[in-house]
């Protein structure tokens, strides 16, 4: 595994706050009592990690890198999950590297993790319940099992993208996770479909919005505020590939990625896809939850010079993400040995509610580009496969670009139109690859 640039060491962290990296590393319930030794849940947490009980934890100090991981990992881990580049440890936002996300179907341990608040820090999958109330005929509150024994269960591929991914790249600058192009994924979702559960409970004439509600918590601790809560109109509810999932790649949830259950509203900004779901409440308005608001997800209605202030008024939901691909093999900064002038290029496409129907790429910064080989997607919502030959024809110095446009003749541009909070940057991806000289 490449050591990037950016991602915070284990004993980097460690040195800059241990209390901090105990909770993060071990669990939010970890604490040091006065004397600074270890207490609380992140102990059992520590041990699960290490594979051990520890006998004399209880004079173990808070702070310290167990001996065991301070060895094996050189850099900052979160369980479960290999080779992400950590954003931000509070909340914690850890993005996958393109190169990371070259398989068909987005290991766990490779799908990116975006939180707006604290997770869940102990889950029972056994006692979880999730709520259907609102605006339907009969309120509902399913357990995991009342799930999967009362409706189909129903397995996809989906593709799921945060609406700021691609936002480092705005100049200027947009507050807010300096995602570049890792925010997204494609996991194989098992659950059943958000439509049977709401048929099941009956949705009244006047609900036109739904309101999504989990488990996490507020960063300020403060138990009346939540991360997040948003939600989606009835007609994407309804859509069939809309889920409330229960496994990931047929295993449990990751915790990051929202373990028990959460719900999967593909080819819309991530945010919809609420995760540690306890509710969703049918609404007759458009739902006023927490970063539902301007400018959350949002952009402006019309085009806005860079940098420019947009009354709160003048911005626009988000619903379908736009066409965007990646180049996912080779890994950017590849070097071919000047015998090797020939090279398959690949990766995935995707565009929000439509489908990819061509794929282009460029060697010559975009002065000539031929057609890639497309697959179709395995289901709607799934990204789906394109690969290239390419032929160098001397050594030096090349960028491979690449482009794909949607079932509505949509192309990815260049370059993307400002917008305040820097969402939906589906610009072409670019890499670089060197022929030996
Ligand atoms: N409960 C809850 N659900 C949430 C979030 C959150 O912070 N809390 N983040 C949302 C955002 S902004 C995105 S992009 C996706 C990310 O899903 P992932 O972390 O599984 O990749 O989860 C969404 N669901
Ligand atoms: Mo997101």
């Amino acid at each position: 595994m490449t050591r990037l640039p950016q991602e915070r060491g284990l004993h980097e962290l460690y040195a800059a706050d241990p209390e901090r990296a105990d909770a993060l590393v071990f669990g939010r319930r970890t604490y040091a009592d006065r004397r600074g030794f270890l207490r609380g849940a992140g102990l059992a947490t520590m041990s699960a990690v290490l594979g051990y009980t520890i006998p004399f934890h209880r004079g173990m100090p808070g702070g310290l890198i167990p001996a065991a991981l301070a060895q094996e990992t050189g850099e900052f881990t979160i369980e479960g999950k290999d080779g992400l580049r950590v954003l931000n440890d509070r909340p914690l936002n850890a993005e996958t590297p393109a190169h990371l996300l070259d398989d068909d179907i987005t290991p766990t341990a490779r799908h990116f993790i975006r939180n707006n608040g604290l997770p869940p820090d102990s889950v029972d999958p056994e006692g979880w319940t999730v709520t259907i109330d609102g605006f339907v005929d009969t309120p509902l509150e399913l357990s995991l099992d009342d799930l999967r024994s009362r409706f189909e269960v129903v397995e996809y591929a989906l593709q799921l993208e945060c609406g700021g991914n691609g936002r480092a790249a705005f100049n200027p600058g947009a507050s807010g996770n300096q995602w570049t192009t890792g925010a997204v994924g494609n996991a194989r979702w098992t659950g059943v479909r958000l439509a049977d559960v709401l048929g099941a409970a009956g949705v009244q004439p006047q609900a036109i919005y739904t309101a999504h509600y989990g488990a996490d918590s507020h960063l300020s601790g403060d138990p009346d505020k939540r991360p997040i809560s948003r939600g989606m109109p009835l007609w994407k509810a309804m859509n069939p590939y809309t889920l409330i999932a229960f496994e990931q790649n047929g295993a449990p949830l990751h915790p990051m990625n929202g373990a028990p259950v959460r719900i999967l509203a593909p080819g819309w900004p991530g945010s919809v896809s609420q995760k540690w779901l306890t509710r969703i409440e049918l609404r007759d308005q458009v739902h006023d939850g927490t970063k539902m608001g301007a400018p959350s997800y949002r952009v402006p209605r019309y085009p806005v010079a860079p940098g420019e202030e947009v009354p709160g008024a003048d911005f626009r939901i988000i619903e379908s993400m736009p066409v965007k691909s990646l180049i996912t093999a080779p890994a950017s900064g590849t070097t071919l040995p000047t015998d090797h002038r020939t090279l398959e290029v690949r990766g995935h496409a995707w565009a929000g509610d439509e489908h990819v129907t061509a794929m282009h790429v460029t060697t010559d910064f975009g002065q000539t580009w031929r057609e890639a080989a497309l697959e179709p997607p395995p289901n709607p919502y799934a990204w789906q496969r394109w690969r290239a030959q390419i032929e160098f024809p001397t050594r030096g110095y090349y960028e491979i670009w690449a482009r794909a446009i949607d079932s509505k003749g949509r192309m990815q541009p260049f370059t993307v139109g400002w917008n305040p909070k820097g969402y939906l940057n589906n610009a072409m991806h670019r890499i670089a690859v060197r022929v030996e000289v």
